[in-house]
């Protein structure tokens, strides 16, 4: 039973860590995000395709939810000497991933390979592929101008009015290689409990993906990573109210309405399932909070249940 899963982040992360856990993790093809992707003097960082694979290795920082754990700043700290605007926290352990990547990416190599190499290299059994080898930045119009993903993120701690998200170079990128044939081969697809627009929206962004979505014979099921009127972590609540809707799950279902075929909410959120459900969405609702390793091993086969019963 192969399973595509479309990811983000930390809280991807951390629904991948049960996922694994509960199926066959060789059965399981992680989709990532790329529109973070940035370059830090001269290294090509991948947050998302990074916490994934720090996760899934037991390495990640499990405070911050990125980076290494017991990492050190020594680089960081000596850039900052030599006058480096040093917003941007790259550990020392860390800036190896990204000499790895950024020397391979410089001798031709696409980032689907190297990120299969640094998959193998962690001992993952799963797949790991970025949504595009080709570059694909997301960006946000705000009124102090355009900002890139990590000025916003980290540097403006996402404190700023979006007007609009920009996929700069979405519209010429094509799918990694074996992404379209993961979906139309998939037996069930999941959206980890990710940022609609910034994370989901941003593979979806890349031509072809969109499609294969619809075109594909398994069920699509989704997480909300809105519980309780608030976002987990990151912006997904502030972006979802500065496209004016609901900061809800009922939002999300909103959202994804055309694209999924369940919507899985958490238990504090049951109240909202029979408005889901007349949107024409099958919805569920259990524990989503992923606060032990047991509770994420439960939601990810809650989640497998609810959509192998569709
Ligand atoms: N997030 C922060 O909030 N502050 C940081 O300094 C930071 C550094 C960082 C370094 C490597 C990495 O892979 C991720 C890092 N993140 C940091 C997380 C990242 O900005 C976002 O969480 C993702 O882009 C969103 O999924």
């Amino acid at each position: 039973m192969s399973t595509v899963v479309f990811s983000g982040g930390v809280g991807a992360a951390r629904f991948l860590s049960g996922l694994v856990q509960a199926i066959d993790p060789t059965e399981i093809t992680v989709v990532s995000n790329v529109g973070d992707d940035s370059v830090f003097w001269g290294l090509y960082v991948c947050p998302d395709i990074d916490i994934v694979i720090y996760t899934l290795a037991g390495l990640i920082n499990q405070k911050t939810g990125w980076g290494l754990t017991d990492d050190t700043f020594t680089t960081l700290r000596e850039l900052h000497a030599l006058g480096e605007d040093t917003w941007f926290n790259l550990g020392d352990r860390d800036l190896a991933t990204q000499i790895y990547r950024t020397n391979l990416l410089g001798q031709g190599l696409p980032l689907s390979e190297i990120t299969a190499r640094l998959t193998k290299a962690r001992g993952l059994a799963c797949k790991i592929l970025p949504a595009t080898d080709d570059r694909l930045e997301t960006r946000f119009l705000t009124p102090d101008g355009e900002l890139a993903f990590q000025e916003y993120m980290v540097k403006r701690s996402w404190k700023v009015p979006i007007q609009k998200v920009i996929f700069k170079g979405a519209d010429v990128s094509r799918p990694a290689p074996g992404v379209l044939d993961a979906i139309a081969s998939a037996d069930r697809i999941l959206f980890a409990p990710s940022n609609p627009f910034i994370s989901i929206g941003t593979i979806l962004a890349v031509p072809g993906i969109r499609q294969a979505l619809l075109d594909a014979k398994a069920p699509v099921a989704a997480v909300s990573p809105i519980v309780g009127g608030q976002a987990i972590k990151g912006p997904a609540a502030d972006l979802m109210r500065d496209f004016g809707y609901e900061v809800s799950a009922y939002g999300v279902a909103q959202v994804y309405r055309d694209l999924v075929d369940l919507l899985v909410i958490d238990q504090q959120d049951t109240a909202l399932l029979p408005k889901i459900q007349a949107l024409g969405l099958n919805a569920i609702a259990t524990d989503t909070m992923m606060t032990s390793p047991e509770r994420k091993k439960q939601l990810a086969a809650d989640v497998i249940n609810a959509v192998d019963a569709l």
